[in-house]
């Protein structure tokens, strides 16, 4: 039985173990000051920030990092072991249970709300509209079938109980709001900030609608997550969650939002989008406050790049069961470049290959295919395969005209153009030169000999 916990503390805890978080005590302002402390803090340590100006809420930011993550969860620091941690998940899902009296609920407030006063909700970007809450997990039901959905949407503060949501009509959550609306009925949603990473990742899980990426998170930890019930609303968050903020959509209305970022580090206007009306907001004694710097960083980059990489990789493995690993690659965005491995291809495989990850997810625009002898998450090696292995004339190939996610940056009427490029190793290739195998291991095993001086 797995025994690592499900909460943000949690997660916190491992990481201190391993020197992983970094504390920041001098005085940091809401707006862009935390932002731009965040952007520089160097490693990639999580971040907590004991001291911010006009608040007595601390704030934790830079969470998730690949290492953070495989600690956090309590796995090996590997793409192979993260892939398989998520695909449990996903192959695996539990359904939650519900826990009454949890730390989340420890402090209630329904009345006298003022998100901005209460919250130390940050600006990002010079030219967005204002305060986003950024590290919201927004859970909602099918107002037809009572069917739970996790997602994670920007919140725009408009007022002192007031969010406009971010959420693309192609997401589920878009899909429910528009059921609620046919039938006339309100629809609510929880939304939690201050979750494990595991939890993050299993809500950006490119799964159908009608999957409770709940059930994912609980798949992953190998045991069921515990949820709180809502004090004023019919849905539920994670028991351990910092804070929950309870809400409803309010019907009709729409707020014309302005420039906000996107993953790929520019503004985008959206237009209008729904709001929300906060009914309550609960939270543990002393919460954390979370945030994900967006934009292009890190962070909002990996916890996308997890789901997408792991569920296409289910995808690929539907068409070539020879796929062995799969990474979304940071200078992609964490969204736009995918490099899988194939072990033994044959011919055409590459190609099949692409093309089910290209079937399975509009960002992905860019496939890049690889023999398993290649480090998929090392940009080197990668660009190593491509150098002596691809015969451009041949094994690049491009799809124009395919439906493109909102997000594409270089959109061109919904559209974009897909690329595949083919760097797999041909059975006249010249062999690879390496020192012998058995020699590597021992020189690394007694490495402390040589007395090395970095
Ligand atoms: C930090 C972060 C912020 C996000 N913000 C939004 C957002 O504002 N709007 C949106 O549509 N998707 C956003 N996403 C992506 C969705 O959460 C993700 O695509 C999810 O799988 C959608 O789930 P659904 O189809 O179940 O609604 C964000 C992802 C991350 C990691
Ligand atoms: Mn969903």
């Amino acid at each position: 039985m797995n025994t690592i916990g499900q909460d943000m503390r949690d997660a916190l805890q491992s990481l201190t173990e391993i020197g992983r978080v970094t504390k920041v005590n001098g005085q940091v302002d809401v707006n862009f000051e935390l932002a731009a402390v965040l952007a520089q803090c160097p490693g990639r340590s999580a971040v907590i920030f004991e001291n911010i100006k006009d608040h007595t809420v601390k704030a934790v930011g830079n969470l998730v990092d690949r290492e953070n993550f495989a600690r956090a969860c309590g796995i090996e620091n590997t793409l192979e072991a993260s892939l398989n941690y998520i695909k449990n998940g996903i192959e695996n899902p539990l359904v939650p249970v519900l826990v009454e009296n949890a730390p989340c609920r420890e402090v209630i407030k329904t009345e006298n709300i003022d998100i901005l006063r209460d919250l130390p909700i940050t600006t990002f970007f010079e030219k967005e509209a204002g305060h986003y809450i950024t590290a919201g997990v927004v859970v909602a039901k099918d107002p037809e079938t009572g069917k739970r959905n996790v997602s994670m949407n920007r919140l725009l503060v408009l007022g002192p109980d007031k969010l406009m949501i971010g959420m693309s009509p192609s997401h589920h959550l878009y899909r429910l709001l528009e059921k609620a609306r046919n039938l006339g009925k309100t629809l609510e949603v929880s939304i939690s900030i201050g979750n494990h990473p595991a939890v993050l990742v299993a809500a950006n899980a490119y799964v159908n609608l009608g999957y409770d990426e709940f059930e994912i998170a609980g798949g992953m930890f190998n045991e069921p997550l515990q949820l709180s019930p809502g004090v004023t609303v019919d849905v539920e968050a994670p028991k351990g969650s910092e804070i929950v903020i309870e809400a409803e959509f309010i019907p009709d209305e729409l707020h014309q939002e302005g420039l906000v970022s996107e993953f790929h580090g520019m503004y985008v206007d959206y237009g209008k989008s729904p709001v929300l009306r906060v009914k309550a907001i609960t939270h543990r004694h002393n919460p954390f406050y979370q945030v994900i710097l967006p934009g292009r960083y890190y962070e909002h980059f990996l916890i996308g790049a997890m789901a997408i990489e792991t569920t296409s990789f289910l995808k690929i493995r539907e068409a070539v069961p020879s796929v062995k690993e799969a990474v979304i690659t940071e200078g992609g965005m964490g969204r736009c470049h995918l490099v899988i491995s194939l072990s033994n291809p044959k011919p055409g495989e590459g190609q099949k290959a692409a093309f089910a990850a290209f079937a399975h997810c509009n960002l992905v625009k860019q496939v890049i295919v690889v023999n398993d002898d290649i480090n998929v998450n090392d940009p080197v090696d990668v660009e190593w395969a491509i150098a002596a292995r691809m015969k451009a004339h041949r094994d690049i190939f491009m799809i124009p005209g395919v439906r493109a996610d909102r997000a594409e940056a270089v959109v061109e009427d919904g559209t974009v153009t897909k690329i595949g490029i083919i760097a797999l190793r041909e059975e006249t290739a010249l062999p690879k030169a390496e020192i012998p195998n058995d020699v590597m291991d021992k020189v690394k095993s007694q490495w402390d000999t040589y007395q090395v001086k970095l």
